[in-house]
């Protein structure tokens, strides 16, 4: 099988990075690890959009120039990944000579394939969104929203790619391939968004006038590519494609990773730039309909219902949230309170709740007492015996279940479903333990065999536990092995579990709490 090639969208970095970047990146790395746990070989690619006026601006105003800006932001953006656990395969950053030498092949390619055309335009433009605004994008007062940032006047001379040869292929594509875009519902909005684009080509160059920070065009050195054009290209680029033409080494092999099977975007940025401009791109160079990825298209972490923005000042910092709840309580809360494909509203008490009552509370609890107990009462040793009855039954039923519902959810990207099943283990067991008593066994010598057993049950349900929170929660699921003192052989998937995992005479380790309670500084 080939491998699962994953993408998320590459971040600007005219800024710091914020929760909405940590949450794609978290969601592309939790399918990552997920797809990595079901036997598959993975390729995770993420980066950074690292060209572009918005840099070029934002490098002005800080009064550097923008290769230094661009590697100072850069840095913050590797760290917070470093950070979260983001366990990527590939870095996509577009200053990379790789990348360019694919971006200039490729342009090249359209150019001589009649593909690019030169006109003059005369119109407005929002520097905000790089993109040129029609009388379409004004609003009913007949202004440009303040959606678009500083909207310019412009009058140039551009080179533009004849995107309208392609719409109809487009629009035949979308109806046919009901999977191209997930949630399906967003197919509507690309498919209106198309119909606008009917006869209009899209300009792939700015004059170095205007714009000196881009990728120079490789047919007309007096321009540099558009970089949205540029932005898109790091897909294939740094996937390996054209790698032996244009001397790039070091790549995979574009053969056996194409086509990708996620880009994992934000719905800002479906239309026009991944559902028309890109797919349109693909088919132009050739690349056939099967080999078109589909989009997995995220919704929006606002707060208080407001969307974040630096003039509103509720920007929320990633860094913070993590050393407050750990990385691992950030990358829970970002994936158990938003449902791939809508938004969410980033909510402090619920960042505390689902710390304190579910990670401490519950899984964390069930692991501490767990281990006490059975250090007490059996210096750590398991020995599952013979003894059983219902009680014991029904929680392994529970524990062979999860597997497979978990499964089909994540696999559905319904990553805050897939933890409630997984979670139905931790709630079973911990009622498991209110409801044998081990305490009150411990005290009855007769009920030997049967503590033996309750002991067995919980650290064998935790054993299941770990492995199938490992890719929401892998410090917190490694440090939870550690006092199993359990390390599943490498390349445990899925399908290796059984009831059975810790063996008898099994001794566990020492208990240390998992989530530290939370220190609340008074906001
Ligand atoms: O758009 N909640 O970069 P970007 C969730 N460079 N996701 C959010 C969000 C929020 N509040 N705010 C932003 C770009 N995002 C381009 C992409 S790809 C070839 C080029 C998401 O830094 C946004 O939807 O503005 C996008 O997917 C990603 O963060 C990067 O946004």
């Amino acid at each position: 099988m080939k491998p699962y090639y994953i993408t998320t969208a590459i971040d600007y970095t005219n800024g710091a990075p914020h929760i909405g970047h940590a949450y794609e990146k978290v969601l592309a790395d939790v399918m990552a690890r997920f797809q990595r746990l079901q036997g598959r070989e993975v390729f995770f690619l993420t980066g950074v959009d690292q060209y572009g006026q918005k840099v070029q601006k934002s490098a002005e105003a800080a009064g550097v120039t923008p290769t230094a800006f661009v590697e100072a932001t850069t840095v913050k953006f590797l760290a917070l990944w470093e950070k979260l656990g983001i366990k990527y395969d590939g870095w996509a950053a577009t200053t990379d000579e790789k990348h360019r030498r694919v971006v200039q092949a490729i342009l090249q390619k359209l150019h001589d394939n009649g593909q690019l055309y030169k006109k003059s335009y005369q119109g407005f433009y929002s520097e905000r969104q790089e993109q040129f605004l029609t009388d379409k994008e004004r609003d009913a007062e007949g202004n440009f929203g303040p959606e678009w940032g500083t909207v310019v006047e412009l009058h140039e001379e551009n080179w533009f790619f004849k995107l309208s040869d392609h719409v109809d292929w487009l629009r035949e594509f979308i109806k046919s391939h009901p999977d191209f875009i997930f949630p399906a519902f967003r197919a509507n909005d690309v498919l209106n968004a198309l119909e606008n684009t009917v006869g209009q080509d899209l300009s792939i160059s700015r004059p170095k006038e205007r714009l000196t920070w881009g990728i120079p065009l490789p047919f007309d050195d007096r321009y540099v590519t558009y970089v949205w054009f540029d932005a898109l290209t790091n897909y294939i680029s740094f996937a390996g494609y054209l790698a032996d033409e244009v001397g790039n080494p070091g790549l995979p092999d574009f053969s056996k990773l194409w086509p990708c099977e996620a880009h994992v975007i934000g719905k800002d940025i479906l239309v026009p730039a991944h559902a028309i401009y890109w797919p349109i791109m693909l088919h132009a160079l050739g690349f056939p309909d099967e080999h078109i990825p589909q989009l997995i298209v995220h919704g929006w972490w606002n707060v208080k219902g407001q969307k974040m923005s630096k003039s509103l000042g509720n920007v929320i910092d990633p860094n913070q949230v993590s050393d407050l709840v750990t990385a691992d309580g950030l990358r829970y809360y970002l994936m158990r309170d938003i449902a791939t494909g809508y938004d969410a509203d980033s909510n402090t008490e619920r960042l505390h709740m689902a710390y304190s009552k579910e990670l401490a509370g519950g899984l964390g609890n069930l692991l501490n007492r767990t281990i006490n107990m059975a250090q007490k009462y059996r210096s750590g040793i398991l020995t599952p015996g013979s003894y059983d009855d219902e009680i014991n039954v029904a929680l392994r039923q529970t524990v062979a279940s999860a597997p497979i519902a978990y499964a089909s959810k994540m696999n559905a990207w319904a990553i805050h479903d897939g933890i409630a099943e997984a979670w139905k283990i931790i709630d079973h067991a911990n009622k498991f333990v209110d409801t044998t008593l081990p305490f009150k066994l411990a005290k009855d010598p007769e009920q030997a065999a049967r503590l033996d057993s309750v002991l067995y049950h919980l650290a064998e349900s935790l054993a299941h536990i770990s492995i199938l929170l490992d890719p929401i929660i892998p410090t917190a699921t490694r440090k939870l092995r550690e006092q199993l003192n359990w390390i599943p052989a490498e390349k445990f998937t899925l399908s290796d579990l059984h009831w059975g995992l810790l063996p008898t005479g099994h001794q566990l380790g020492t208990p240390t709490p998992l989530f530290p309670q939370l220190i609340l500084l008074a906001e």
